[in-house]
């Protein structure tokens, strides 16, 4: 018997726009991760096993080699770093951009901004590539809090429609990144399992188009 196949998602959106390149390569969940309590699918091939998991503890799991593949947007492959992972396919799904916002008549109050988010090393990285001295505070969700409550002048996170921010009354203010989610394959993976990790690849690439 060979060794199983393992890939991780998040639960979501991940999973679903995931969900018809998988099923291109040859890959379909034999559970409903939204109504099943398990946290390891079976699939239609008996070698191929998702495991549902947090989106940022995805490239953890891919790194460690606890699972081969995976699939993680850009902004949390950003603010984990990539080590042990290449990072091969852009899937072209969850799209989103990496912005600051703020409320639009901020001014800031200190020459030394706070900026609340969940995505620190990534907003340190912005700001000091730039020279701008700021202070990060770590979040965990709703960030979109922070500048309402005068926890934070300004927030890093991901915006889609950018409904949220404005509900708030927050309006993006500068642009980090575009954000579209990659599949990622751990380094050993990619040369022990190489033949079949190289076919999964191949039928996503040609799923996802040009
Ligand atoms: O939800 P959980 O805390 O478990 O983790 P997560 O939020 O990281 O996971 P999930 O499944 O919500 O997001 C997975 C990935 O989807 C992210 O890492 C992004 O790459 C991508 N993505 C695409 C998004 C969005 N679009 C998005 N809109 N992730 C989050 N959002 C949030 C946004 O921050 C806002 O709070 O959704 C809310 C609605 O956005 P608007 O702009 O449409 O109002
Ligand atoms: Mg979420």
């Amino acid at each position: 018997m060979t060794a199983p196949l393992t890939i991780a998602l998040s639960k979501g959106r991940i999973f679903q726009e995931t969900l018809p390149l998988l099923a291109a390569a040859g890959i379909v969940p034999t559970d409903d991760p939204e109504t099943s309590r398990k946290l390891i699918l079976d699939t239609t091939q008996p070698d191929v096993k998702l495991v549902i998991i947090r989106a940022t503890d995805v490239p953890i799991y891919v790194q460690y080699g606890a699972a081969d593949l995976g699939v993680a947007g850009k902004d949390v492959l950003m603010e984990h770093g990539g080590e042990g992972l290449y990072e091969p396919l852009d899937l072209k799904i969850a799209r989103c951009r990496l912005m600051v916002a703020g409320r639009p008549d901020q001014q800031t109050r200190s020459n030394r901004p706070r900026i609340a988010t969940k995505f620190v090393n990534t907003t340190r990285r912005y700001y000091a590539d730039q020279g701008r001295q700021v202070e990060v505070i770590k979040l965990y969700g709703s960030m979109e809090l922070a500048p309402l409550v005068g926890l934070a002048d300004y927030i890093v996170d991901v915006v889609d429609t950018g409904k949220t921010l404005q509900a708030n009354g927050l309006a993006p203010l500068e642009h980090i990144a575009d954000i579209s989610s990659r599949l990622i394959v751990n380094k050993a993976a990619m040369k022990m399992k190489h033949a079949r990790v190289k076919a999964v690849m191949a039928r996503m690439a040609v799923a996802i188009g040009p």
